[in-house]
């Protein structure tokens, strides 16, 4: 390993080290006022300043973290999610590349257990699409690309194609198409299931100002106006190109969407049911799925964020919760620096409709093209992205922490991540990042994964089988033999990404209800604002913070709440052996464990039936032997198994009576039955059997 420090003088030290630092090592550096990196290959790009942040609890770790290459993708991912499958679906369409304008057009799946890619192509443009995970795991796509901008007008124009991505079957399903085209839509799940759709450049190049909704049921698009509003959108208006201008949708009390929204506008559904959009452009609006009417919900302090972006900060499963908004990085103007600053939209501090604006401390790179990911820990990584229009990579990834609005560097990646590149979490705890578009019709196709710093942290929890999911409201309980370290549990929507944000990117904190020595049992989400339907990455954290692999599952569960679990029934077929000096018990395993192991069987003996007292407890066994005993006196016995709610009732009672050993057989005391079912009393019956030839 290469470790490369920065010191305040903005000397760099080069070490080369074992794998694994240790912990005296590690803490070494940091003593030294030192911006630690550590890295296969290292990029040469130096801290802009060294006023980092105070080191967070990760830095006690033996690592802030690892980055490793991956194999290479043979498109770009451009649009990219982690299917409930486990598996990667990525998407190119024509991929950023005018010589494959009119085809061919791609897609990938890639799984990871093979590492191998199975590539789609596909007869439309899905190029610059909206891609967002239905809560059946299929993945919707809207628009894309229908002309690129070589034609006569410069501008590039949307297609109103529709597809599925059928999970079960891997296979694409066209679907009814949208009223007009959308290149660089928004989409978002709505609490309903359904999914809300909003602007994209429509097949003239005008911006589409129809709100669509996708019903998953029926595969079908329908318009939904603003009864608030009078606002009007005509098809291809201010195009000169044949056919544009008409028709026009909207006008007196059913208007389209507000008149300043922008293609790939950031939307986030927040705990209120209420769609936030902004990001992008200084204004933010809100929409009411109930009423579709829009309301202008202030302004940020940034000028704009082109290419910065919106993540929803961890919610706690509350019902009087109303969600932050963190906005970071991007151009305040089209053409301009990007830079470094970020700020909340705090809707706690405000109302649900108008949030307040605060600023927050600056990342330590000024970046656009970012790529959010929320950890399983609850912190946001901020990757990837340039310190330019498109050419000055910033390798450092910098981790945000929402409790203390604190910003730490991370180790710095070897491969630069510019538009049109990607960045998911992956069910491990590893980030993949792929992609990257330099110029047209060249692309990154390298990927890289980040082992954060809980990959070197000691044992992490594990999650020993699938949870039981309960609907909203209920319960989850999730099976772990590391039941009593863990202090919380996360639940993470499962990533689906493209240009720079991820529309379902959110955590919710879900509360501990109770615990036993296999399992946890957590709040589930209380209302589908806080988690809409679908897939989930669900994770237990150990005391010091070190989160599970996620396991995937689905919300709302299909079944109720689980029944919390009771004792077990009583131990069955309870049988007694006299032996000389010991009496030798068996019995078989009750019909019920009550909803939770068995964890051991308690034994009850007397001198007179019916009045056993506790004897003994042995482990998850089915048998004990009890040497405590006189030849020629009866005992009598009973068992009851343990669990981690207490103890069953008692067994059927056994009894025997120990004895010295019988006197040896006489030549007559062997018998048989059949040639076959032979009863062998001792070892003149094997000798008797051979000489009668039985078998
Ligand atoms: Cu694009």
């Amino acid at each position: 390993m290469v470790i490369h420090i920065v010191n305040t003088n903005k000397q760099e030290i080069t070490m080369v080290v074992g794998s694994t630092l240790s912990r005296r090592e590690f803490l070494k550096l940091l003593g030294a006022g030192a911006m630690v990196g550590i890295l296969g290959k290292f990029a040469n790009f130096g801290p802009q300043n060294t006023q980092f942040q105070p080191i967070s609890r990760e830095a006690s770790a033996q690592s802030l973290g690892q980055w490793s290459i991956g194999a290479n993708t043979s498109i770009p991912p451009i649009h990219a999610a982690v299917l409930r499958n486990g598996k990667i679906l990525y998407l190119s369409g024509s991929g950023y590349n005018s010589g494959n304008q009119f085809g061919p057009f791609k897609a990938a799946l890639f799984d990871p257990g093979t590492n191998s890619e199975s590539i789609y192509v596909m007869p439309d443009d899905l190029f610059c699409c909206g891609f967002s995970q239905l809560g059946n795991g299929n993945i919707l796509i809207v628009g894309g690309t229908k002309d690129y901008d070589t034609g006569t007008d410069g501008k590039w124009h949307g297609t109103n194609v529709a597809y599925e991505f059928d999970v079960d079957s891997s296979s694409f399903l066209k679907v009814q198409s949208m009223a007009h085209g959308r290149w660089y839509p928004s989409m978002s799940i709505l609490p309903s299931g359904k999914v809300f759709v909003m602007t994209g450049y429509d097949e003239y190049g005008t911006l589409n100002g129809l709100t669509e909704i996708y019903d998953p049921t029926l595969k079908t698009f329908s318009i939904e106006y603003d009864p608030s509003s009078s606002l009007v959108y005509c098809v291809g208006s201010g195009s000169t190109l044949p056919g544009a201008g008409s028709p026009c949708y909207g006008g007196t009390n059913h208007g389209v969407n507000p008149s300043s929204t922008t293609v790939y506008s950031r939307t986030i559904v927040m705990p209120s049911g209420l769609v936030f959009r902004g990001g992008q452009k200084q204004s933010l609006y809100m929409w009411d799925p109930i009423t579709g009417k829009w309301t202008s919900a202030g302004n940020m302090i940034a000028l704009g964020r082109k290419y910065g972006t919106a993540v929803l900060l961890p919610l706690e499963n509350t019902t009087s919760e109303r969600g932050r908004v963190l906005l970071v990085g991007g151009q305040p103007t089209s053409g301009g620096n990007p830079v470094n600053t970020a700020e909340i939209a705090d809707f706690n501090a405000g109302t649900n409709l108008t949030p307040v604006i605060k600023s927050v401390p600056s990342m330590n790179y000024a970046r656009m093209y970012v790529l959010p990911v929320m950890l399983p820990t609850g912190k946001v990584v901020i990757f990837g992205g340039t310190s330019d229009m498109n050419t000055t990579f910033v390798f450092y990834p910098e981790m945000f922490d929402p409790v203390n609005n604190t910003w730490t560097a991370l180790p710095p990646a070897s491969v630069g991540r510019q538009y049109h590149s990607v960045a998911m979490l992956l069910p491990d705890g590893r980030v993949w990042t792929a992609s990257g578009t330099p110029s047209m019709s060249k692309f990154e196709p390298r990927i890289e994964l980040f082992s954060p710093w809980y990959f070197f942290a000691g044992p992490r929890p594990t999650i020993s089988g699938p949870p039981t999911v309960g609907p909203y409201g209920g319960t989850i309980t999730i099976p772990t033999a590391d039941a009593s370290s863990i202090s919380s549990v996360s639940l993470v929507k499962i990533p689906n990404t493209t240009h720079h944000y991820d529309f379902e990117l959110r955590l919710v904190w879900l509360q501990i209800q109770s615990t036993t020595s296999s399992s946890v049992t957590v709040s589930s989400p209380v209302n589908a604002n806080l988690a809409p339907p679908g897939y989930y990455l669900i994770h237990v954290l150990n005391s010091s913070g070190v989160p599970s692999a996620g396991q995937i599952i689905q919300l709302p569960g299909l079944s109720g709440p689980p029944p919390s679990p009771t004792v077990p029934s009583d131990p069955l077929s309870l049988q007694a052996t006299a032996g000389d000096a010991q009496v030798y018990l068996s019995w078989a395993a009750p019909s019920s464990n009550g909803g939770s192991s068995i964890t051991s069987y308690k034994i009850y003996r007397s001198a007179s039936s019916g009045t056993e007292t506790f004897l003994a407890a042995t482990g998850n066994v089915l048998s004990y032997t009890d040497t405590a005993v006189t030849n020629d006196q009866t005992y009598f016995y009973k068992v009851t198994a343990v669990n981690s709610v207490g103890e069953s009732s008692q067994s059927n009672e056994a009894s025997a009576i120990p004895s010295t050993p019988p006197p040896p057989p006489g030549p007559n005391s062997f018998n048989y039955t059949t040639s076959d079912n032979v009863s062998i009393k001792d070892s003149l019956t094997e000798r008797l059997r051979k000489h009668h030839k039985f078998s």
